[in-house]
């Protein structure tokens, strides 16, 4: 099984991009030019895997407001706003919650003391997997399980807090459909994860681990050839992104959208 996704939410970097949060410095400052320009091949992607977007415009108060996944979870059943771990992208939750709330009326909240953040939450079927991190707590990891418990859904927790290469539970596991992740070498592997046949990168590849299904295709950020090779081999259908520009602000490929 996969879940089907009609529509997305992105929003382009702004002008302060380059002041969000990164622990990857040593890849230099990201051109901007550069990454919109990737922005905008991606949501061509998604528009040809048959989304519709809803594009918020850039906000430069928040330097990381392009990484929309972190803000939300939303599934079929249930829509919540989070409530991001750093302080700095607390405020980004309110132009998510106004273009969320135009599309799925009934919006649930994580609340204080819980701290959540969507790049964390890997959903696989039924059931979501949900990172314990340096931005999730386990309160907020407890209200987001109640929430989803109540519509019918399993989670459990992966607690990623000993992999410091890990900023987010999806930085290192992915969902491709069926009972089918990628992981990476090091991810905790639960009892629940167990379940799951879990294609682990090569350690000079856990970048590509950060990859999406969308619908038929399988987003991967380019320059991944090992992990490409295996993933063909298993009848998926590949689309490539240059993601440079946005490596360099720890941000994968599931984070520049909300989908649903
Ligand atoms: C941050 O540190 O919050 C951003 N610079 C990157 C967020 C990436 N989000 C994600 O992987 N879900």
């Amino acid at each position: 099984m996969q879940v089907t996704c009609s529509t997305a939410i992105v929003r382009p970097p702004g002008r302060s991009y380059a002041q969000g949060l990164t622990s990857s410095r040593q890849l230099g400052p990201p051109d901007l030019a550069m990454a919109l320009r990737q922005h905008e091949h991606y949501c061509q992607a998604l528009r040809e895997c048959g989304l519709r977007l809803v594009t918020l415009p850039a906000d430069e108060r928040y330097p990381d407001s392009t990484f929309v996944e972190d803000t939300a979870v939303v599934t079929a059943r249930v829509a919540v706003i989070t409530r991001p771990g750093a302080a700095s992208r607390a405020g980004e939750v309110q132009a998510i919650a106004t273009a969320l709330g135009a599309l799925r009326p009934q919006l649930e909240y994580i609340e204080a003391p819980g701290t959540l953040d969507g790049g964390d939450v890997c959903q696989a079927g039924e059931h979501f997997f949900i990172g314990l991190s340096a931005r999730t707590n386990p309160e907020g990891a407890r209200q987001l399980a109640g929430m989803l418990a109540a519509r019918g859904y399993t989670s459990s927790t992966i607690d990623i807090r000993s992999c410091p290469s890990l900023l987010h539970l999806k930085s290192g596991l992915a969902w491709l459909g069926d009972r089918r992740c990628v992981v990476v070498p090091g991810l905790p592997r639960t009892t629940e994860l167990a379940d799951f046949d879990c294609i682990e990168v090569d350690e000079t590849e856990t970048y590509g681990a950060n990859c999406v299904r969308i619908n038929d295709q399988l987003f991967m950020a380019a320059g991944h050839a090992r992990l490409g090779t295996t993933l063909r081999a298993l009848g998926l259908r590949l689309r490539e992104l240059e993601m440079s520009e946005f490596r360099k602000m720890d941000g994968g490929l599931s984070c520049l959208s909300l989908r649903f």
